[in-house]
């Protein structure tokens, strides 16, 4: 006659993620990074600075075709200011700096500035 073995007692495992000091308890949460603050660079007139330097340069700082940099710069002489382009801080704060150096080599007052979006 086979003896019979006593059955351990059986202890229930806890429910997954219940915390009992030795589990970890992970929460799904949607992580939303909202998007950066963007920035657009400006050039400003001035009565000294030739229209065909500062077609020039929209073309060479920010990618427009000669038709596009015309129409912004007559927009820049006529409004007195025209945005030119819209980046992240840092490529915006380039831009002004890349601008600013080309055109005081070149011999001319040309303001280009960056600000804030909305
Ligand atoms: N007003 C300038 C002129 O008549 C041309 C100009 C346009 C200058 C745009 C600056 O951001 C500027 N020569």
């Amino acid at each position: 006659m086979a003896s019979k073995i006593p059955k351990k007692p059986s202890i229930p495992e806890p429910p997954a993620g219940s915390g009992n000091g030795d589990s970890v308890v992970l929460e799904r949460r949607t992580q939303r990074v909202k998007p950066p603050q963007m920035f657009q660079v400006v050039l400003l007139n001035d009565d000294f600075t030739p229209m065909e330097f500062v077609v020039h340069i929209i073309q060479e700082y920010f990618s427009k075709d000669r038709e596009t940099a015309t129409q912004i710069m007559l927009k820049i002489h006529l409004e007195g200011k025209g945005i030119c382009g819209i980046y992240t801080r840092d490529v915006a704060g380039t831009k002004v700096d890349q601008v600013l150096a080309a055109s005081r080599a070149a011999g001319h007052p040309l303001q280009c500035l960056s600000e804030p979006v909305e």
